[in-house]
């Protein structure tokens, strides 16, 4: 093991909360549509735009806007949950991933970050952990989203490691699925959604440490 993937929301810090309030919000005001509860899960690791297309089609509204229509809307989405997540602080980091990312460290793993997040650079640096990652991918420069690979492909090379020399890291079915096509070692977190996919779970971030990362590389 030479890299560490990391997926953000879910992992290093519960971002899902506040995209589903967000969601439900825009929903709500700009379709008159409520979600269900269901959708915080579902939409984890799924990017802005593929979260807007799916609500809209949960809606039974998937014609009726233009293009510029559902980007204002995910536009509004955003600013929405940019006001949330300006709150979070070191404290609202997941039990367990500050000494995972110590022991990483002092095993001279390279960190980087694949998250289908934009506001992933904005999150670390409120958290006080931008400096402890090598790299931080751009879900913008990449042709497609989890569950396709390009995310955890373009997070390893920001590291100049292979993917077969990495565990990734995820708590959702699209970003195990990911992990798993970018070639790497998968390693999921948590019980909200169908992780069999992954080589190891564990039921929580406490249980992330280095030793369960380097057993999972090694079986
Ligand atoms: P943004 P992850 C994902 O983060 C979230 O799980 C997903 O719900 C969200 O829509 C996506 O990021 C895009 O986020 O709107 O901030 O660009 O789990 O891949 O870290
Ligand atoms: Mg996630």
């Amino acid at each position: 093991m030479q890299g560490v993937l990391f997926d953000l929301d879910g992992v290093i810090t519960d971002t899902a909360k506040f995209h589903f309030k967000a969601w439900s919000r825009l929903a709500k005001e700009k379709l008159n549509v409520t979600l269900p509860a269901s959708f915080e899960s579902d939409l984890k690791g799924i990017s802005r735009l593929d979260s807007m297309n799916r609500i809209l089609k949960f809606a039974k509204l998937e014609n009726k806007y233009s293009a510029d229509e559902i980007d204002a809307m995910a536009q509004y989405k955003n600013k929405l949950y940019l006001n949330e997540i300006s709150k979070l602080t070191q404290k609202d980091i997941l039990p367990g991933i500050e000494n995972l990312l110590d022991e990483l460290a002092v095993n001279k793993i390279k960190l980087s970050v694949a998250s289908a997040s934009k506001n992933a650079p904005f999150i670390l640096e409120k958290l006080g952990l931008k400096d402890q990652f090598d790299a931080i991918a751009d879900p913008a420069k990449v042709a497609h989203g989890k569950p396709a690979p390009d995310i955890f492909i373009e997070a390893a090379n920001k590291i100049h490691v292979d993917p077969g020399q990495c565990v990734g890291i995820e708590d959702a079915k699209a970003g195990v699925e990911a992990i798993k096509a970018a070639g790497a070692i998968a390693v999921g977190v948590g019980s909200s959604t169908d992780l069999s996919e992954a080589d190891t779970v564990v039921a929580s971030t406490g249980e992330l440490t280095y030793s369960v990362l380097a057993q999972a590389f090694r079986k």
